[in-house]
């Protein structure tokens, strides 16, 4: 039988402030942890900055133009903290709300679902100064009280909220690989102390959300990596449910249960470095729980699971940031597993495993765990430039991808997965944080690499193929 998405399913596609935005000082913005961490040297690409990006804070216009022309159903972003609070908290700066007010309407007036990430990891440089930013469980309630902001602000006219951005990465990379801001690795019980804030923050605001907009959806976005032990070896299986436990389903259970997987908080609380949970936080967490209306999934790969002795590998390893094809290191946890790539398995540039199908196990795998419903809320192919001479993006391996996992996707609707919108990383091309403007995402090329550009706009091949998809609903 032929498949295809339902009329109302939500096609989309998603960006991040920071990565699109630029005018990191324009009408009031405060500085970022980010605008901070890229002035450091060494650490992103070519030190790459978002203080212009693509622009987008002048020419949102025409951006959402052209996602109306390609009947885009959803757009997903992020709002920047620092131009609603400058400092984190105190006066509102109304100029920064306006931003995100022309932003929606002008979805709106298009037909276009908004659908917004509250965190996407710029946190105000401020918050950072006075109490440590994550570390301090007073950004809890600076971080509700911005989202309440947010709620009453634009209640009438957004319906679909995620409050944290991949919380597994920023906080990894920023806390266990030092790749991230604060750029810190040497202290786990503090990662397990960040994470648990994020959580309660995440766990508050889902709570007031409720109370704000009732008929509302919210949840949070989760890199999901599925995992494949690297074979039948018990040794291995047990590497992979350990694999798991720690790293995807430490954060996803907290999101629809409201609690850690026991086995993994064990294995931390005899490592010293368990985070401490009152039982003001695990009915707080509990309730939260019971709210969120579906798990947000940024899918890219999945992972291969693999034991790891005692002395083995540990979490830091070079990452491939330059697209030169097996510079990534393999990394994992000594004493229970290690990541090796997957020899069935293509990978990108970037040494990302290319794997379809993972994504309709990850589909599954969430159902039959949470039973809740799905947003996919990132996934996409990061490519280096292809421009011919007369600006055609002749993108044919994206199309491939992308086209795999939309097919892969209606298989796991098909098969009984409740999957409400499907949104690709990225609408235009953006800043990669890590991989500056080399690494391209978008269904609109933007003329820009390191030194700058003009920021003209391109419509890639891709733009007519998604085009279709959105018009036939997917058909096959
Ligand atoms: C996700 C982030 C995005 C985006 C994407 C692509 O982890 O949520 O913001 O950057 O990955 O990643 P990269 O730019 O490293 O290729």
């Amino acid at each position: 039988t032929e498949l295809r998405m339902p009329k109302d399913f939500l096609w989309g596609s998603a960006s991040a402030a920071y990565q699109i935005e630029g005018a990191h000082k324009e009408d009031g913005k405060g500085t970022s942890n980010w605008d901070e961490f890229v002035q450091i040297p060494g650490k992103t690409f070519k030190e790459t900055t978002g203080e212009v990006a693509v622009d987008h804070y002048h020419r949102y216009k025409e951006d959402i133009a052209l996602m109306a022309e390609m009947g885009l159903k959803t757009y997903r972003f992020s709002i920047a903290w620092t131009r609603i609070f400058p400092n984190g908290r105190g006066e509102v700066n109304e100029s920064g709300l306006e931003f995100y007010q022309n932003i929606i309407d002008e979805c709106l007036k298009h037909g276009i679902e908004p659908m917004v990430t509250l965190y996407h990891w710029d946190l105000p440089q401020a918050l950072v100064e006075e109490y440590g930013g994550w570390e301090s469980e007073q950004v809890i309630d600076d971080y509700v009280n911005y989202a309440v902001v947010l709620f009453d602000a634009f209640k009438d006219k957004v319906k679909y909220w995620i409050t944290m951005n991949e919380q597994n990465i920023f906080t990894t990379l920023g806390w266990m690989t030092a790749q991230h801001p604060p750029g810190k690795f040497d202290n786990e019980k503090m990662y397990y102390v960040v994470n648990h804030h994020a959580f309660l923050a995440h766990a508050k605001t889902v709570l007031k959300f409720k109370e704000i907009i009732p008929d509302g959806k919210i949840g949070a976005s989760f890199a999901y990596s599925p995992s494949y032990a690297i074979n039948a070896d018990p040794i291995h299986a047990m590497s992979k449910i350990d694999f798991d436990n720690l790293k995807n389903f430490w954060w996803m259970d907290v999101y629809a249960y409201g609690r850690y997987p026991k086995n993994t908080y064990r294995y931390l609380e005899k490592k010293g470095v368990a985070p401490t949970v009152t039982a003001e936080d695990a009915a707080l967490l509990e309730a939260a729980a019971k709210q969120i209306d579906f798990m947000g999934v940024n899918y890219y790969q999945t992972s291969v699971a693999e034991y790891n002795p005692l002395d083995g590998v540990g979490p830091y390893g070079e990452m491939n940031t330059s697209g030169k094809k097996g510079t990534g290191e393999i990394t994992g946890i000594p004493g229970l597993f290690k990541n090796p790539s997957n020899p069935h398995l293509e990978t990108t540039d970037w040494d990302w495993t290319i794997d379809p199908m993972g994504l309709r196990y990850a589909c599954k795998e969430i159902t039959s765990r949470y039973n809740l419903p799905i947003i996919i809320s990132e996934n996409g192919l990061g490519a280096f430039d292809d421009k011919t001479e007369d600006n055609q993006i002749h993108d044919d391996y994206r199309i491939a991808y992308l086209n795999a996992h939309v097919y892969e996707l209606m298989k796991a609707v098909d098969e009984g997965c409740d999957v409400w919108a499907y949104c690709t990383w990225s609408f235009t091309d953006l800043l990669s944080w890590l991989n500056g403007y080399q690494k391209r995402y978008g269904f609109i090329y933007v003329d820009r690499d390191e030194e700058g550009g003009s920021l003209d706009r391109y419509k890639k091949d891709s733009f007519y193929w998604y085009k279709d998809v959105i018009k036939s609903d997917g058909a096959t």
